[in-house]
């Protein structure tokens, strides 16, 4: 128990330890040693008393923890920035007289690999990841990334680098002559014997800081420009990765000083922009989804370490693979042979393309294989710890598969529907287990999209809501808890975002336009493109299963009428567009239809402006979004935003429906341009 009045020393997150000529400063700043005031000011303090030691030869900057440092403190932007600035302590680090090398390990990202740039020299554990991720927080690098970098590998590598925000592992860095040496272990005795090699030489060169390294020389004029036009493209309405490619190209026309405060300039334009605070928001909000503070504190997770998929469906087959990818063994279950075969053939094909692509080594691909084992028998799932059934999308068939389950599974079983809207309320009651019933929601394709819906019926446990949520965690989804309703927390809103979008039709917009000014607003696809794509029989069924489909004859009307007429979408090569040879067309056929319906329904047709129909469709989501909010279905608004930016390619730049409805933006003329 601390005195009151006796003064609490804080503890300093930087220490200076000296071993024999080498000084070693280690930063002990959990979880990921962000870079916060306290860092900043510890490292310039321990810096010059390191260079004001005549003992000390050679400096050694290294970390405590699971990783080097990981950034500067994002919890810090929005707020009076406090001195030291980063860029001031990296150019005192760079200045220094005695060599200083940066000792890697784990995710070096943003001000973290800042900090190994303005080094002299980088030593890394094998695997180490170094990136500059600035850009997927609206940033740019902000203390000297933008010119230091290129000078290390050269102004392409650094222009993929930064403008992606992509994580590089040492050992391909080290090729660019970015990091000096990469070691299986002892990192720190490698860096502390690196460092004494210059302590002992008696001629030793000062250290040639980055900055002098001479800028790289850009041959084709036009790269620059190519870059812009291909950012445009595809972070279209982004402001950090043009304002990155410029503070690069910067490196090529101004002394490092002077482009140096450019930088500065380019990132405080980012900091300040309402784009940074919304994709800051959106890191935060995806780490607060995994906070349960309702549920009892001593709640503990069940282990799992088998789990059963019931169905070798496309769903099935994406959702066994993500179980498989992360060492979890999984039983595939299917009735019929030839397709569980065709289910087992799908996976291998998937893991094959993985392969084909970089992105998995034959030997993960083969262990992953190994640890899929398929049966047409319900009794091989009597040790499994979680099922998850993924079978055809209709409440008599499930029933039936969970009446069995609840039969064959052992008492401690978690058993989880991917239903996208049915009741799982209804589902758990024909258990004898209901307490140990959930949805887990996954989006196609399953073993890509991100967003993992973990949906808790009204009986669902604490334990069983915490085990599913930390599972989706462990296989690399975003697991959002949501309560049951019809299309749970993101179907239920696209629904009424769709919904506004048909009604939009009889009004007198066609489906390009549309599509087109929702694509401008920043959403990746447009309503009617997305129909066509996933097919607009399966919105169709679902709304006639629907026990609380309202009751306006003009609800969905012209999706109704398509699907009325076969005309299903690109796999029946008509929709809302015609595809002759696949290729997407308007299809006046389309809009002809709609004016005979809407006239039919006694609805004017007018001239739809895109600002209205972005407002219209946005209101939509965000009305909908404040209805499950007050129904108590998502926990947090910024929960439904987690869902919206990682299931329905939501502008992450915009922050999420709940966030954007409460930004300055919503309002602004812009939407009603
Ligand atoms: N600042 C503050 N808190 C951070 C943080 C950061 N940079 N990174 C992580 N956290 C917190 C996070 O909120 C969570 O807190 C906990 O750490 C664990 O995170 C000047 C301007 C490093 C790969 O963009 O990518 O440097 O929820 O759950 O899955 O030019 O965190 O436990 O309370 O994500 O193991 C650039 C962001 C910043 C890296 C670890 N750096 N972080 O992943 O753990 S801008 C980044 C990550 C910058 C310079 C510019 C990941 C990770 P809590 P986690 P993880």
């Amino acid at each position: 128990m601390t005195n009151k009045l006796t003064p609490v020393t804080p503890v300093t997150p930087v220490k200076i330890v000296i071993e024999g000529s080498v000084a070693l400063i280690n930063i002990d700043n959990p979880p990921v040693n962000a870079l916060s005031q306290a860092v900043r000011q510890g490292l310039m303090e321990c810096v010059a008393t390191a260079n004001s030691d005549p003992n000390i030869g050679t400096i050694v900057i290294a970390c405590s923890g699971r990783t080097f440092v990981a950034g500067a403190d994002i919890s810090e932007f929005g707020k009076p920035p406090l001195e030291p600035h980063l860029p001031d302590v990296l150019n005192a680090i760079e200045q220094s007289p005695k060599p200083v090398i940066a000792a890697l390990h784990g995710t070096v990202l943003g001000g973290g690999f800042e900090l190994a740039l303005s080094c002299h020299y980088r030593i890394a554990l094998a695997g180490t990841k170094c990136g500059l991720p600035e850009v997927t927080l609206g940033l740019i690098p902000g203390a000297g990334g933008t010119q230091r970098l290129p000078r290390l590998c050269g102004i392409e590598k650094a222009l993929e680098m930064i403008t992606s925000g992509k994580s590089v592992v040492v050992e391909d860095l080290q090729a660019f002559g970015v990091v000096e040496s990469v070691v299986g272990e002892n990192l720190l005795g490698h860096a502390i014997e690196y460092g004494a090699q210059f302590s002992s030489q008696i001629d030793r060169k000062t250290p040639v800081p980055t900055s002098q390294i001479p800028a790289p020389v850009v041959t084709n004029s036009q790269l620059f420009d190519q870059w812009r036009a291909k950012l445009a493209r595809r972070a279209r309405g982004q402001l950090a990765p043009q304002n990155a490619i410029q503070a690069i190209e910067n490196t090529t026309l101004y002394c490092f000083p002077e482009a140096l405060a450019k930088e500065r300039e380019l990132f405080v334009e980012c900091r300040n922009s309402s784009q940074s605070a919304a994709m800051r928001h959106a890191f935060f909000a995806e780490r607060q989804v995994a906070k349960l503070d309702f549920l009892k504190t001593e709640t503990q997770a069940l282990p799992i370490a088998k789990v059963a998929v019931i169905g070798a469906g496309t769903m099935g087959c994406g959702i066994a693979i993500c179980f498989a990818s992360a060492g979890i063994a999984v039983r595939l279950l299917e009735l019929k042979a030839e397709n569980l075969q065709r289910g087992l053939n799908l996976i291998a094909e998937r893991y094959a393309q993985s392969v084909d692509s970089d992105r998995i080594d034959s030997q993960t691909r083969d262990q992953c294989l190994a640890l899929i084992q398929g049966t047409c028998l319900y009794e091989d799932l009597a040790d499994v710890d979680l099922v998850i059934e993924a079978a055809f999308e209709n409440a008599e068939v499930k029933r039936d598969i969970f009446v069995q389950l609840d039969q064959v599974c052992k008492p401690s079983a978690i058993l989880a529907s991917n239903t996208s809207y049915l009741d799982i309320n209804a589902i758990a009651e024909v258990t004898a287990r209901p307490e140990k019933v959930l949805g887990m929601h996954f989006f196609s394709p399953a073993h890509i999209m991100k967003l993992l819906e973990v949906v808790r019926a009204h009986k669902t446990d604490d334990q069983t809501l915490l085990t599913a949520m930390k599972l989706g965690k462990r296989i690399g989804k975003i697991a959002v808890p949501v309560g049951v309703c019809y299309g749970f927390v993101g179907n239920r809103m696209y629904s009424a975002y769709g919904a506004a979008a048909n009604q939009l039709l009889l009004e007198g917009a066609t489906p390009e336009q549309v599509d087109q000014a929702m694509e401008d607003w920043g959403m990746a696809m447009g309503p009617f493109a997305v129909a066509d794509l996933s097919g607009i029989d399966i919105g169709y069924k679902a709304r006639r299963e629907n026990p609380h489909r309202p009751s306006d004859p003009s609800f969905f009307r012209p999706a109704d009428l398509l699907v009325q007429q076969g005309r299903l979408g690109q796999k029946t090569e008509a929709g809302f567009y015609a595809y002759p040879g696949g290729k997407k067309q308007p299809d006046p056929e389309v809009i002809q239809l709609i004016i005979e319906e809407a006239r039919r329904l006694k609805i004017p047709q007018r001239i739809i402006r895109p600002g209205d129909i972005q407002r219209r469709l946005i209101t939509a989501l965000i009305k909908e979004g404040e209805k499950i909010l007050e129904q108590g279905i998502a926990v947090r608004a910024a929960d439904i935003d987690v869902i919206w930016l990682n299931g329905y390619g939501f502008p992450r730049y915009r922050g999420g429906p709940m966030y954007f409805a409460n930004s300055s933006e919503f309002d602004s003329p812009a939407l009603s341009s």
